[in-house]
């Protein structure tokens, strides 16, 4: 099986970005070790800080936040980064040429129940028109130049795409080697499987509360089949079951809170899925406009989130379409 680094020279990567993806690597393989041990390694739990989300902050969420900030700074490629776990951007080398945003640990509240959770990460280039500080991450997501995950399961996966296709990679634990296992993943277009928060549905705009109410009434309703539910409520579990199978996952925009009507974060939750969904054949919209499409203005912010198999994303659209609204 093909290793990574090889595997990245045969698709011709650039060295610099070659450096900053095994960079990554070495903290995945830092990060599963630490999850693997779990209650042995007495890094479970939570701490007694909250990041700037206002989310109280897991032990493993420092703990990986630090690896990789640490790590990466290292690199003499990156010029910077951002992080969930991080209120601004942290400077690297004035000279590198990417820029790394992360969420060091997505679907940390599975920690405690031994569930999944990972890594997300996206590379941007270092704008060349002389701006500095946070508006050099304030990008839109067509401008990456790679990104991907690390799902930390059963086993440990490293998927991601220079724009060449995705590929999947797995830890093999024996010889601490990320190997090739899967390349040029294709999403079905078609699907009979979906993955939303369904606690939130009396949240939802008509439309949203519409789409998915046709597709709880099955083949006995206008979509005319059944259709599967799944939630892991780790956005990395759910997209790795999307990319693996196909399916549809959304995190809408709902009316609990009405000045924070969004839950997951462009910069380094949506962009790097949309780039991986859409290197799939899949599409990935807010609900509205396609994500990828959506100019930043705070590195913290977010947006409304549908994607997976095109086809029944864009049935998805179409309810909105109708309605006008998200
Ligand atoms: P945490 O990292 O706080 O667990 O949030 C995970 C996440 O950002 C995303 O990975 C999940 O898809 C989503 O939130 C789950 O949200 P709910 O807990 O509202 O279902």
């Amino acid at each position: 099986m093909q290793r990574l680094i090889p595997t990245l020279r045969r698709d011709q990567v650039d060295e610099a970005l070659i450096s900053v993806i095994n960079t990554l690597q070495i903290c995945a393989k830092e990060i599963s070790y630490r999850l693997h041990q779990g209650e042995l390694a007495g890094v479970l739990g939570s701490t007694l800080d909250e990041n700037i989300q206002g989310e109280t902050q897991k032990k493993l969420d420092v703990l990986s936040n630090q690896l990789l900030k640490d790590i990466l700074l290292e690199c003499k490629h990156v010029r910077a980064i951002a992080s969930e776990e991080e209120d601004g951007i942290v400077d690297g080398d004035e000279s590198g040429d990417y820029l790394v945003a992360f969420d060091p640990l997505d679907g940390s509240s599975n920690i405690d129940i031994n569930s999944m959770v990972g890594t997300i990460f996206s590379v941007l280039p270092t704008p060349k028109d002389g701006r500095s500080g946070p508006d050099m991450f304030l990008q839109q997501g067509t401008q990456q130049v790679m990104a991907g995950y690390v799902v930390y399961g059963p086993s440990t996966m490293l998927v991601f795409s220079t724009g060449k296709g995705v590929k999947m990679f797995t830890l093999d634990q024996t010889v601490g080697e990320f190997l090739l296992t899967r390349s040029d993943i294709t999403i079905p277009a078609h699907t009979q499987e979906f993955a939303i928060n369904m606690s939130n549905q009396r949240h939802w705009s008509p439309a949203m509360q519409s789409y998915v109410t046709d597709l709880l009434a099955g083949k006995q309703g206008p979509r005319g089949k059944n259709f599967n539910m799944r939630w892991i409520a780790a956005m990395v579990a759910d997209v790795h079951r999307v990319l693996c199978r196909g399916g549809l996952f959304a995190y809408p925009w709902d009316s609990r809170k009405p000045d924070k009507p969004y839950k997951l974060r462009l910069l380094y939750e949506a962009n790097p899925m949309s780039y991986l969904i859409e290197q799939a054949g899949g599409k990935a919209t807010t609900g509205l406009e396609r994500i990828m499409a959506v100019q930043p203005t705070d590195i913290h912010q977010r947006v409304g989130v549908v994607l997976g198999s095109a086809d029944e994303v864009e049935t998805c659209l179409e309810y909105h379409t109708r309605s006008g609204n998200e």
